[in-house]
């Protein structure tokens, strides 16, 4: 099938379906200072339901890749996703899992250095699984850790009496630029998502108005856009350095 294909060996999902990856990917639970309290898996993690009604508080990423035009690669998420089916978000969304090779699971002392390196880990491999971009064409020192944004959501498409899904994390959020003539090269995995556009400050704007060909966005990247994004943004826009972001000790609460 698919999974046997050339491509595949870039998607890596080990032909397992969004099921099966609910059920196999193991989060990594945090406090709300973001220390590693415990792992387990995607599905429990994201199930809101009385006993847990805002799931499981675990970690995640939040990658937003800019070209040198300071256009922002954005995605939709693939019809078959469980959570948070066909909406439009940043780049790349996805957790840091307990139990990877190289390990993913950072330290307090590796974020507050600036370099939680099983984020960036994470981020590559999922850049791979989700947008065909390979590892070998990517530096993980590149990515710049900017902040965290602890936050909760439910996706009120799947509320039920019983349950709904959600989210409720502390994403880490990670900045990769690309140099003026580099490119990467892109293969989005139709198991992961549905579309890509790059959009500039302007266009993205105008998108999310939601009265075009983009009705639906994730409320993670509305949060991080509205809040933060668009300061970072008019910054690069500017050739000012974003450095100035680059907050290792806040966790901002929304
Ligand atoms: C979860 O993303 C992460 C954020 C920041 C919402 P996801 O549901 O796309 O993760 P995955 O594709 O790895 O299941
Ligand atoms: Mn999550």
């Amino acid at each position: 099938g698919r999974h046997e294909t050339a491509e595949a060996t870039v998607w890596s999902g080990d032909g397992k379906t969004q099921d099966e990856l609910m059920m196999k990917d193991e989060c990594i639970l945090v406090n709300y200072m973001d220390e590693v309290v415990g792992h387990n898996n995607k599905y429990n993690c994201h199930k809101f339901a009385p006993g847990q009604p805002r799931g499981l508080l675990h970690r995640a990423f939040s990658v937003l890749l800019f070209d040198s035009e300071n256009r922002l690669l954005l995605q939709q998420r693939a019809r078959s996703k469980i959570t948070f089916p066909l909406v439009w978000t940043n780049t790349c969304c996805s957790h840091p899992l307990y139990g990877m090779k190289p390990g993913e699971v950072d330290e307090p002392e590796a974020i507050s250095a600036g370099d939680p390196k099983g984020v960036k880990a994470a981020a590559v491999r999922k850049l791979g699984h989700e947008l065909g971009i390979p590892a070998a064409s990517l530096d993980a020192s590149r990515f710049k850790f900017l902040t965290r944004v602890h936050y909760w959501a439910v996706d009120v498409r799947t509320h039920g009496v019983e349950a709904a899904w959600g989210e409720h994390e502390i994403d880490h959020i990670l900045l990769y630029r690309l140099d003026p003539g580099e490119t990467l090269p892109l293969k989005p995995n139709p198991d992961e998502v549905e579309d890509t556009r790059w959009l500039t400050r302007d266009e993205l704007k105008e998108a999310m108005k939601g009265s075009g060909e983009m009705p639906l966005w994730s409320p993670w990247f509305k949060i991080i856009n509205e809040r933060l994004l668009d300061a970072w943004w008019q910054d690069l826009d500017n050739a000012l350095s974003t450095d100035k972001y680059v907050d290792v000790s806040s966790i901002h609460r929304f």
